[in-house]
């Protein structure tokens, strides 16, 4: 087996101490962060969530691959997020009420903060006033909603409206992401943004400040 099969099943196989390990040795061969990321680490996720549909793997499977997995990322973050000198915008982000999944709003508060961007993650199972209040208090350009569930996607609908009922949707953009979340939906709640992917999310952020910045 390669390398690369190796970390693919620790993670898949929920072996943490293997996930730790065998990342560093991967990344001492020269595999890059992101490759590692979008070749190994999402698929492995990916074949989690599959025997979990197929009936082969229970929730206490999965929450032992997402610890693997989580091991695994902690190496990858000072790869993937940058030291930005002066941070271009701020950026709060979360997971919807509801929703207990963070792999994937991790990777997106990693990719923004490698694009410049000050992050401030409320966490998971975020109530809508609690990121109302966030973008409030701490003058956020962007509120980052993750969702992974059907059930749960439908809160981003009540952050979009409770932003504009405190009027705060001139100044602060919505970007929308998560595995059920679609272009459409974004479309249909109101939201500025939707991203599939965290570097989707990075790359609309940094092209909406350099929009900002052209009109200045
Ligand atoms: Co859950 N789970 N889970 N789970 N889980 C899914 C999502 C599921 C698809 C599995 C399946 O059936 N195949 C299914 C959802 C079905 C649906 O609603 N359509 C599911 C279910 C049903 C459940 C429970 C209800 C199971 C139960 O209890 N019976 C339960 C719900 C708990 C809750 O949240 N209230 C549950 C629980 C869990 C665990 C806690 C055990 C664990 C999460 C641990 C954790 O996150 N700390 C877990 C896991 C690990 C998964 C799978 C296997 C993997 C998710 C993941 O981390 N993927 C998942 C199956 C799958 O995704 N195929 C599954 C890797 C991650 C990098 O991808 O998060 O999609 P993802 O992020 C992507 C993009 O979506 C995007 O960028 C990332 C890639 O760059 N993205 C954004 C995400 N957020 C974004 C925000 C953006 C932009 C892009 O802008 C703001």
């Amino acid at each position: 087996m390669t390398i690369r099969q190796h970390v693919f099943t620790a993670v898949v196989d929920g072996d943490t101490p293997a996930a730790d390990r065998l990342v560093l040795e991967a990344l001492e061969t020269g595999i890059s962060a992101e490759a590692l990321l979008q070749e190994v680490l999402i698929p492995a996720m990916a074949e989690v969530g599959a025997r979990f549909a197929a009936g082969d793997y229970y929730v206490s499977e999965m929450l032992i691959s997402a610890q693997a997995m989580k091991a695994a990322l902690r190496h990858l973050r000072p790869l993937l997020t940058a030291a930005a000198v002066e941070p271009i915008g701020k950026v709060v982000i979360g997971t919807v009420k509801g929703d207990m999944h963070d792999i994937g709003k991790n990777l997106v508060a990693m990719m923004l903060e490698g694009a410049g961007f000050q992050v401030i993650d409320l966490g998971v199972d975020v109530p809508v006033q609690r990121f109302v209040q966030a973008a409030e208090e701490t003058g956020a350009d962007i509120v980052a909603l993750s969702a992974l569930l059907t059930t749960t996607m439908l809160a981003m609908r009540s952050v979009v409206a409770a932003l504009k009922a405190k009027g705060l949707d001139a100044r602060v953009k919505v970007l929308i992401g998560g595995a059920p979340v679609t272009q459409e939906y974004a479309d249909q709640i109101g939201a500025d943004a939707f991203a599939p992917d965290a570097a989707a999310a990075a790359v609309w952020a940094r092209q909406l400040f350099a929009e900002r910045e052209a009109v200045r």
